[in-house]
C-alpha cells in the first residue's frame, strides 16, 4: 500500500493514494524519495500518457528510484495549476472494452517557461538531469521544408539574439546545454519523441546548427557528448474532456482535474543506445537499431490514414475518427490505399507483418469509446502531409505504381483549407497566411488556385511541383464531387 501522500480530505486525488479500495493502479513506491532523472520539453497529454507511463510502469515495478519527471510547458499555466493543486498527480483513463484507471506518480515538478524560465534553465543545468525528451509537435522543430533549422522564423530569430531567455524548444535545448558546458557539467541527452521521421537526427542537426551560430566550440561539444536517438512514439490519445473528468469522478469517486484519455495500445521504439537511462525495455519498450522502419510504417500506415480520414471526414460531416470510419465508403478508401499505395513504399519490418499492423490499426480507429476529434488531426496539415502523403506519392509515381487514392487525400486537404477560408473557421497550421493568399489570389479559377499552391516554398517536394500529371490529377480530383471520395 502506498503511503506517501498524507490524506489531504477525502475524495481527492492524494487521499486516494492511501485507500486501498479503490478500482486503479496506484503508484507502488514512495513519492518523496523520487529524484528527477528527466526534464520533459512539451507537458501535453500525449506525453502524460505514454512516455510517462511507460517510465510509471518501470517506477512500479523497481519500487522507485531517480527517473521521476519535470514537466515543462511552454505556456499552459492552467494545467500547471490544475496539476499543482492535486499534487502532480493525474489519473489516466485507459478507454477498452474494459476501462481501467492508473493514477501516475512519477510526474513530480511542473514548469512554465513563460513565467518560470529561471527554474526550467535551472533544472537543464542539475547534474541529475540525465534525459531531456521533447513532444512539442512537429512544429516545435521550426525546420524549413529541407529539414534544416528555419533561421528566418521569427522565434529562431529571437532566441539566436537572446540566448538566455529562449522560447523555443531548440533555443532552450542549446541554452540548457550550453550552460553544462561552460560550467563543467556533464550533457544530458535527448530523446525527441514527436512524429517526425529521424526524429532525433533532424532535432540534433537543428541543435547543432542553431549552436554553431552561438559558438563553434559549444557546438563541437554538444557533437561530442549529446546523444540524440530516432524513436517511434504511438498512443492514441484524445484531448483531456469534461467527460474524462466526469468518467474518473463516476468510476473512481474523485475529481481530478487534469487527467489524461487513451487507448489501452501503446508502443515506443528507441534507437538502442547505451547511456544512463531508465530500462524501459523491462517495461516493453524497444530498443532497436532499425527505428526507421518503424517509424516510416507508423506515419504512413496510422498517420497516414489519420489525415486522410480527418479531411474526408470533416468534408462529409463527421467528427471524430470512429464517425469517419464508421462510414462503409470511407473504410473502403482506406483499405485500397494503404493496400495499393503506402504498403508497397515500405520496407518489411522483422518480426512486424504490415498488411496485419494495418488491420491493427484500423480496429483501433473503430474503438467507440475513442472520441478522437478530426478537427485535432486536420491541425498543422502543412507539416504532416509532406511526411505522411507526399513522400510515398512522390515514391509511388517515380516507381510507376499507382496514385490515385493518395491524390483524393491531398485533394482533400486543399478542399477543407478552401471550406475553411470560405466559412471563416480558422485554420490551425503555421503556414495558414500562405494558404489565405493563395486561395483568394485567383477568385474561383481551381487551376490557378492549386498551381500557386503547389509553388508556397517549403511544402510540396521539387519533384511534384513541376510534375504535370500530378497537379492535374489533384485539380480533377478538388472539382469532383465529394461524395466520391
Ligand atoms: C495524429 C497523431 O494528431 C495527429 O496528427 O495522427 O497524434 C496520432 O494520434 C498519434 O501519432 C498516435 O500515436
Amino acid at each position: 500500500m502506498y503511503q506517501g501522500i498524507k490524506k489531504l480530505e477525502q475524495n481527492t486525488l492524494s487521499s486516494i493514494l492511501v485507500d486501498e479500495n479503490v478500482d486503479c493502479v496506484l503508484p507502488k513506491y514512495n513519492r518523496n524519495d523520487l529524484g528527477i532523472g528527466i526534464v520533459h520539453l512539451g507537458l501535453g497529454a500525449f506525453h502524460r500518457s505514454h512516455q510517462a507511463m511507460f517510465t510509471e510502469q518501470l517506477l512500479n515495478k523497481l519500487g522507485g528510484g531517480n527517473w521521476g519527471i519535470c514537466g515543462v510547458s511552454f505556456s499552459n499555466e492552467t494545467l500547471q495549476s490544475q496539476l499543482q493543486e492535486q499534487d502532480c498527480l493525474y489519473t489516466s483513463a485507459i478507454l477498452d472494452v474494459e476501462n481501467s484507471f492508473q493514477v501516475v506518480g512519477g510526474l513530480k515538478e511542473v514548469l512554465v517557461v513563460k513565467t518560470q524560465l529561471e527554474k526550467v534553465l535551472e533544472r537543464l543545468l542539475n547534474g541529475s538531469t540525465k534525459i531531456v525528451s521533447l513532444t512539442v509537435t512537429e512544429k516545435g522543430y521550426c525546420l524549413n521544408g529541407d529539414g534544416l533549422l528555419d533561421e528566418t522564423s521569427a522565434d529562431i530569430v529571437h532566441d539566436l539574439a537572446n540566448i538566455n531567455q529562449p522560447r523555443t524548444a531548440i533555443g532552450l535545448l542549446v541554452a540548457g546545454l550550453n550552460n553544462r558546458f561552460q560550467k563543467g557539467v556533464a550533457s544530458f541527452n535527448v530523446i525527441a519523441c514527436d512524429n517526425l521521421p529521424n526524429n532525433g537526427e533532424k532535432l540534433k542537426s537543428a541543435v547543432l546548427q542553431f549552436a554553431q551560430i552561438i559558438s563553434p566550440d559549444l557546438a563541437k561539444w554538444i557533437g561530442l557528448n549529446t546523444h540524440f536517438p530516432n524513436t517511434m512514439v504511438d498512443c492514441i490519445t484524445p484531448r483531456t474532456e469534461k467527460s474524462t473528468i466526469d468518467l474518473i469522478k463516476d468510476n473512481l469517486g474523485y475529481v481530478d482535474n487534469a487527467p489524461v484519455q487513451r487507448e489501452q495500445f501503446s508502443q515506443w521504439v528507441i534507437e538502442s543506445c547505451d547511456f544512463e537511462r531508465p530500462k524501459w525495455e523491462e517495461v516493453g519498450v524497444i530498443f532497436t537499431d532499425n527505428v526507421e522502419v518503424f517509424e516510416n510504417a507508423k506515419l504512413r500506415i496510422l498517420n497516414g490514414m489519420h489525415s486522410a480520414l480527418a479531411y474526408i471526414g470533416i468534408l462529409r460531416g463527421y467528427d471524430t475518427v470512429y464517425e469517419a470510419i464508421s462510414d462503409p465508403d470511407i473504410k473502403a478508401f482506406l483499405l485500397n490505399l494503404i493496400d495499393n499505395e503506402v504498403l508497397p513504399t515500405l520496407e518489411s519490418v522483422d518480426g512486424l507483418d504490415l498488411y496485419q499492423y494495418s488491420r491493427d490499426i484500423i480496429a483501433r480507429f473503430e474503438n467507440p469509446k475513442i472520441k478522437h476529434a478530426l478537427r485535432q488531426i486536420a491541425c498543422d496539415g502543412s507539416i504532416k502531409i509532406p511526411v505522411r502523403v507526399l513522400a510515398p506519392l512522390a515514391e509511388n509515381m517515380s516507381a510507376g505504381r499507382k496514385v490515385n487514392s493518395l491524390v483524393v487525400v491531398v485533394a482533400a486537404w486543399l478542399r477543407f483549407i478552401e471550406h475553411c477560408l470560405t466559412n471563416n473557421i480558422e485554420i490551425h497550421d503555421p503556414r495558414a497566411g500562405d494558404f489565405k493568399n493563395t486561395f483568394h489570389e485567383n477568385g474561383n479559377n481551381t487551376e490557378l488556385n492549386i498551381e500557386k499552391f503547389m509553388t508556397i516554398s517549403g511544402i510540396i517536394p521539387t519533384s511534384l511541383q513541376n510534375n504535370e500529371l500530378f497537379i492535374s490529377s489533384v485539380c480533377k480530383r478538388y472539382n469532383s464531387d465529394i461524395a466520391v471520395y
